[in-house]
């Protein structure tokens, strides 16, 4: 009887143990799934784009690809526009990827000068000659 009764207890210890296994188990793996759905849900979040609009120096239509292009060719850039009758430039970007200023200089960096930076001369005079806008001394 004694025998049975540690036999029981034994047989109950070793249920408890593996219970308590099969919870930690369970509790892992819930935590796994919890993570997962916490980092899908972090990077299907979508950016929140910041505007920003500012001054531009250019001619034509060739500034304006140009200076278009070079504002979408940054990490972060979803749209640029250029207005050729006013030069007024509109970005849309992702403020966490970059910013108004660095979107300037790069724009400077190809000869044309914005309201921030202004454009090396040998960059200026690298454009093309219809593209060499009336510049302030
Ligand atoms: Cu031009």
């Amino acid at each position: 009887m004694l025998f049975f009764n540690i036999s029981i207890r034994a047989l109950y210890l070793v249920s408890l143990a593996s219970n308590i296994l099969i919870m930690i188990k369970f509790i892992k793996t819930l935590s796994i799934i919890c993570l997962t759905f916490i980092c899908l849900t972090a990077f299907a979040q979508k950016p929140k784009w910041e505007k920003a609009s500012f001054q531009v120096s250019g001619n034509c239509e060739m500034c304006k690809t140009k200076i278009e292009d070079s504002a979408k060719g940054i990490e972060g850039v979803k749209t640029a526009k250029w207005n050729v009758v006013n030069g007024k430039m509109k970005v849309k970007f992702n403020p966490e990827l970059t910013n108004a200023d660095k979107i300037q200089e790069t724009i400077a960096s190809i000869g044309y000068d914005t309201e921030k930076y202004k454009a090396t001369d040998v960059a200026y005079n690298n454009l093309h000659y219809c593209c060499k806008y009336e510049r302030e001394q």
